[in-house]
């Protein structure tokens, strides 16, 4: 099958690219459209061009898997410059999503036609790279650098009216796109429309070439924080360039920016994740034949915090929803919670007034149990206590049908032994969501050792249709993220002990690329939270005891591990809890000392891979890539850096092997002992890459 073809209907050649499943231009698809576009740009015969996709949509960028390869000729530029010097009108005829190269070969046509529902984008930017094909240059020029800089730099694609309204496309076509896109053109044709390359089109930008310093207002109302990614630095100078330098010159600067891209660590890790994150959600011991159950309406008991943002996930996704809760009062408090996230959201334009009552009329609100006989799903989000947490199972088991797959959103507890409550072990299992769960994307999917293949695919089903990103894991205190968390928490104390204070670490941490270190984040989460776990477990943190014991709650109390004034959420050093610390370590006989931001960041990063890797041997999770989903998604992992077990492989295992044998006998923390798999892979040369994929381990 030819994955470009070429015929002609009357007088205006059809050129078509099928290449499924997103028509991603792969060298075969590059040289099939160098051919067509000479040979109809060559015809006499033929008056005018379209270019149009087959499948789901127009093509949807460079195909990223021939990255890091040697490049095969022709390069997209050299297609694109074809292209553009056809002396006849060219019509892109675009639906589904055109995006990256696919979007740069539609601006090398004359003009774009779309259907309504088609989206149109240069995400290149969240694969650590800049548009390499034109874009930089060409999409300021069509749409204006207000337009172009924010799509470029954020990657986040357009809507077709929203493309119309800024000149990228031309006409919406209603009903058939081919037959529009042909009538379109032969309209061109009859017009003797003028036919002006995109890249000779400087009226949108002629203002900005006359005073290229307002290109700094424009950076300045588009750019976010950057907390040490590349890509956005480089392509905020090749875009400058776009204003600044002549097309050819700009060009090449996009040429230079995107090489150097390319090649670096932060472009591999985010085409690392690119893939890792549609990977986790097949399961290779799961039957092909398995089919989801649909679920028509959802339950979700509890509407407290978590309860509250499950049940928008499903109102958002248009899944009629019952939420219930003990008392009126409870409930009455959680629907208003949920009620005034949608005004927020209404308020920053987000949603309109339609889709708040839309949503809030999917959302039925109850304090009896009885009211989800008809749910096909249900997701228990009560307190984190076992006993509570058995109690509402068997309830669930009474008034469910015994076909009914019963959820729960535990953090960390034993799923199958809340499963072996009921009498409907493989349709129990866990969905663990993030908080805040109608924001965070991770959905930990908890595999039972019974859980069945039909519950466990309704359940990525359903993690799909509310827009979360599922990982498969296993059972575990943790699971997979807050186990790791748990390991990066103990080293955080220890340092502490052994002489760094809370913004050294917090330092260390941020200045890895995390949003928050792990004090912040306590301080922000409530340190009573802890404290409540640690008296349940009979545990004991003299520093964390010490600071509850206070009332030093964090953020909610004004002050916990820092210090917060006059309602500012800014972390202030304390020499309250620096005293705190200082007497914990003298009473724990521990002669405080300087310790490096390098030691830091190592132990803190490294003891999350080792729990990782220890997470691997016991098969809570099928592959080091899930791992790496887990924790970009979940916890604010630089998506550039890939993800903990991508991070080791670039680090080098042997490395940090040297480094956790050595930081375990200095400190005496036992669990800083690399775990037998990373010895192993170590030793053997390899990397957790080298691993395949292995199901989840059901417990014995
Ligand atoms: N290359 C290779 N494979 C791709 C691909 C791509 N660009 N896009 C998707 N796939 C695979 C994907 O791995 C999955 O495979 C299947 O297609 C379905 O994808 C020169 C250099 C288009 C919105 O970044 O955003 O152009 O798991 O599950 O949810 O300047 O795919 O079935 O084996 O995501 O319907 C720029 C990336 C590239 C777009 C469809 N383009 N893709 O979403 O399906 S760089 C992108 C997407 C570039 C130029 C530069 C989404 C989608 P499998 P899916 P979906």
């Amino acid at each position: 099958m030819s994955v470009v073809s070429l015929r002609n209907e009357g007088d205006v050649a059809v050129i078509t690219v099928d290449n499924p499943p997103v028509n991603a231009l792969k060298h075969e698809v590059r040289a099939g459209l160098l051919d067509a576009f000479k040979k109809a740009g060559a015809d006499a015969n033929v008056k005018a061009i379209v270019l149009n996709c087959a499948g789901r949509t127009f093509i949807a960028g460079a195909d990223i898997t021939e990255f890091g390869k040697p490049p095969k000729e022709p390069g997209l530029s050299e297609v694109i410059a074809t292209i553009e010097n056809v002396q006849k009108p060219t019509v892109a005829a675009i639906h589904g999503t055109a995006l990256g190269g696919g979007l740069e070969t539609a601006l090398g046509c004359h003009f774009r036609v779309a259907v309504a529902t088609a989206k149109v984008g240069l995400p290149e930017i969240k694969l650590g790279i800049l548009p390499g094909a034109g874009g930089t240059q060409r999409l300021p020029r069509l749409a204006g650098m207000e337009k172009a800089f924010p799509m470029i730099i954020s990657g986040d694609p357009i809507s077709a009216k929203d493309a119309l309204a800024h000149g990228i496309v031309d006409e919406i076509i209603d009903g058939d796109l081919l037959a529009g896109a042909i009538a379109f053109a032969k309209k061109k044709v009859a017009e003797g429309a003028k036919l002006v390359r995109v890249r000779d089109r400087e009226e949108k930008i002629a203002d900005l070439k006359a005073n290229p310093d307002k290109f700094n207002d424009i950076i300045a109302a588009n750019s976010k924080k950057n907390r040490g990614e590349e890509a956005p630095v480089v392509t905020t100078e090749v875009l400058r360039g776009a204003i600044t330098k002549s097309f050819d010159e700009g060009l090449k600067g996009e040429r230079e920016g995107f090489m150097k891209l390319v090649v670096g660590d932060q472009s591999k890790a985010k085409r690392h994740y690119f893939f890792a994150e549609r990977e986790a959600a097949k399961v290779p011991d799961m039957s092909k034949d398995v089919k989801p159950k649909t679920v028509k309406k959802a339950g979700v008991i509890g509407a407290g915090t978590m309860g509250g943002g499950i049940t928008m996930n499903f109102a958002n996704a248009g899944i009629p929803v019952t939420i219930v809760e003990m008392t009126e009062e409870a409930l009455n408090r959680g629907l208003g919670i949920i009620r005034k996230n949608y005004e927020n959201t209404m308020r920053r334009g987000g949603i309109s007034q339609a889709d708040l009552d839309k949503r809030m009329s999917l959302i039925k609100g109850s304090t009896d149990f009885n009211d989800l006989s008809d749910a096909d799903l249900v997701i228990e989000a009560v307190f984190e206590e076992m006993p509570i947490k058995k109690e509402v199972f068997a309830k669930l088991e009474k008034v469910t049908r015994p076909d009914t797959i019963l959820a729960t959103n535990t953090s960390y507890l034993n799923v199958d032994e809340i499963a072996a409550t009921t009498g409907r072990v493989p349709n129990v299992l866990g969905m663990h969501f993030f908080s805040p769960a109608n924001v965070m994307k991770l959905l930990e999917i908890v595999r039972g050792k019974n859980t069945s293949d039909e519950a466990l695919a309704t359940a990525i089903d359903v993690a799909r249709k509310i827009n979360k990103v599922p990982t498969i894991v296993g059972v575990c205190h943790g699971f997979v993220g807050n186990r790791m968390l748990k390991a990066r928490g103990i080293e955080a104390e220890s340092l502490l002990l052994e002489g760094a204070l809370p913004q050294e670490v917090d330092a260390a941490t941020t200045g890895f690329g995390f949003p928050m270190g792990p004090f912040a984040m306590s301080d922000l989460a409530g340190l009573d939270i802890g404290w409540r776990i640690r008296k349940a477990m009979g545990q004991k943190s003299e520093i964390f005891d010490s600071l509850c014991e206070l009332g030093r709650y964090g953020q909610k109390t004004g002050s916990g591990v820092y210090r917060y004034e006059g309602g500012s959420r800014t972390p202030i050093p304390d020499e309250v809890t620096e005293q705190i610390i200082v007497n914990a370590s003298k009473n724990a006989g521990i002669k405080r000392r300087p310790i490096s931001q390098q030691e830091i960041g190592e132990r803190l990063i490294f003891s999350m891979i080792n729990e990782g890797a220890r997470i691997l041997e016991e098969g809570i999770a099928m592959r080091p890539s899930d791992i790496d989903v887990v924790y970009v998604n979940g916890y604010g992992w630089p998506v550039w850096q890939g993800g903990p077990m991508f991070y080791a492989d670039l680090v080098g295992l042997p490395y940090i092997v040297e480094k956790l044998e050595g930081y375990a006998k200095e400190s005496g923390n036992e669990h800083l002992q690399p775990a037998a798999l990373l010895k192993r892979l170590a030793a053997e040369g390899r990397g957790f890459s080298s691993l395949g994929v292995s199901p989840i381990k059901k417990a014995a």
